[in-house]
Formats: C-alpha cells, sequence, structure tokens
C-alpha cells in the first residue's frame, strides 16, 4: 500500500485484505501529516516502511517493490489505502497470476459501466478514456485504462523490469505499464466497483493535467524506442 494521509481510510482498507491469503502487508509512508504509520502499526501490518521526506507516489512505490522482492514475494499487489478500490478482489488477481494465466493482472474501473456511476468525475473519465485510446495506439496493446491505483505483478516481472529507473511521481504507474508492454509480457484485466469520495481523491485538475502529458510522453517515448530511434533508460 503506497500511503500519503491515509489515517481516515487505511482501516476500512486493511479489513478487506484477506489476511488468510496474503503473507505480508507492506505500507510505505511517503512522509504523511497524519499518523498514517502510527495506525498502520497498531492495525497489525507487517512492514511499515517510513520516508523521512515525501518522495512521491513513485518513490513510495519503488521502496514498497524493493522491500516486496526483499522479503521472498512470489505475487504482490498494489492497491491504494485509500479505500477506492476493495482488496476484497485480491484472491481472484492472485488466482490469475498464481495459475500462469497472466504474470500482471489491473483491477479495472472502467471495464463495464461502473466507474462513472461510482463517481468518477466527468473529466477524469472523459481524459482516462483519451489517454488510454492513445496509449493503446502507440504502445500496441489493448487495455481499458492505464490508470488504475490496483495492480498486481508476478515476481518474474517485478525483477524483469527496471522500475527503479522510473519517475518518482505519478507518472511512475505509466511508465511501469510500459516497460511491461516494452518486454513482451501480458496483461490481464478484471473488472473493479469504484468509489469516489474526498478522502480518496485528493488529485487536483493541475496534477492531473501534468499526469496526462507526463502519460503522452511516455507512450510517444515507447514508440520511438521500439522504432530504435531512442533509447530510453527505463527499457534497458
Ligand atoms: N507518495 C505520495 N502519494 C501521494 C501523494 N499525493 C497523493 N498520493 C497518493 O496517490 C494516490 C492517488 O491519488 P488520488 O488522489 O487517490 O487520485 P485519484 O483517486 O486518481 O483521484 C493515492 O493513494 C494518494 O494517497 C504524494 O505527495 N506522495
Ligand atoms: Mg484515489
Amino acid at each position: 500500500m503506497p500511503a500519503y494521509n491515509a489515517a481516515l481510510t487505511l482501516e476500512k482498507t486493511y479489513r478487506e485484505v484477506p489476511r488468510d491469503l496474503v503473507d505480508e502487508v507492506i505500507l510505505c509512508d511517503d512522509a504523511s501529516k497524519d499518523d498514517t504509520s502510527a495506525l498502520a502499526r497498531q492495525l497489525g501490518v507487517d512492514h511499515v516502511i517510513t520516508h523521512p521526506r515525501n518522495r512521491g507516489y513513485g518513490g513510495n512505490q519503488k521502496s514498497l517493490y524493493n522491500k516486496a522482492l526483499e522479503i521472498g514475494a512470489d505475487i504482490v499487489i498494489m492497491v491504494h489505502p485509500d479505500y477506492q478500490y476493495t482488496p476484497l478482489l485480491i484472491p481472484t488477481m492472485c488466482n490469475v497470476i498464481g495459475e500462469g494465466l497472466y504474470p500482471v493482472v489491473l483491477a479495472s474501473r472502467i471495464l463495464g459501466k461502473g466507474a462513472l456511476k461510482g463517481g468518477m468525475p466527468l473529466y477524469k473519465y472523459v481524459a482516462n478514456r483519451f489517454l488510454t485510446a492513445t496509449q493503446n495506439l502507440l504502445v500496441n496493446y489493448k487495455l481499458s485504462e492505464y490508470h488504475t491505483g490496483y495492480r498486481a505483478f508476478s515476481r518474474e516481472v517485478l525483477e524483469g523490469i527496471d522500475f527503479n529507473a522510473n519517475d518518482d511521481d505519478f507518472v511512475f504507474d505509466n511508465e511501469m505499464l510500459s516497460q511491461i508492454i516494452y518486454h513482451g509480457y501480458d496483461i490481464g484485466e478484471v473488472t473493479c466497483p469504484t468509489k469516489y469520495f474526498d478522502e480518496a481523491s485528493s488529485i487536483n485538475f493541475a496534477r492531473s493535467t501534468k499526469y496526462g502529458f507526463g502519460v503522452l510522453r511516455v507512450s510517444i517515448m515507447h514508440r520511438l524506442n521500439k522504432w530504435g530511434l531512442a533509447d530510453s533508460k527505463i527499457y534497458r
């Protein structure tokens, strides 16, 4: 769980984690202003990493995946602790990877009709659809979205891509999917109900716009690298 000011929603999220299946829960607190770390320890999170300084959402995930690999994880599930996505889907996502069907599983808010009903702001929905269509063309894959905060990976995938070379900000997520597709791993998707409420969504219009341009840059660079016209370090 990449956490930032998650104290109001962490408990609800954590309570839905199927602890009979999930061996270890790792939470990284990216220098929150609230008591996220203390609460995580109190709830029984197995590994609480606390960044002394805010590194950003990508930097947060780097700490998490490195820790997961270090403690020997075979399947790693990343879910936001803002209670936007239910951990009740973890067994399904794990099963797809564990049975060797796909090495990566994304929980999609866009498959089906749930996103707008769940309260996704219209501008985010439209941007998501536009960015997804553009990205599908440029990276030559077909996903319903590239922007979900709920993802599962096999160990092999995390060892096969250099996620530490990615950005420390939000575009990290997109770079990771680009690396995965670039290196030829397949991706499965499951439909995930989504909830939008104040604590579940803090990214404002300006930061969303920055993210949107970042996504376009990643997709264009992906294509140029595939054509041999660029040699970005994230694909090495
Ligand atoms: N590490 C880190 N995470 C952040 C920061 N700002 C937001 N987040 C996290 O990024 C995730 C996505 O942000 P959110 O506001 O939920 O976006 P939305 O749900 O897509 O509207 C959430 O899990 C936040 O906790 C930050 O400065 N640092
Ligand atoms: Mg959210």
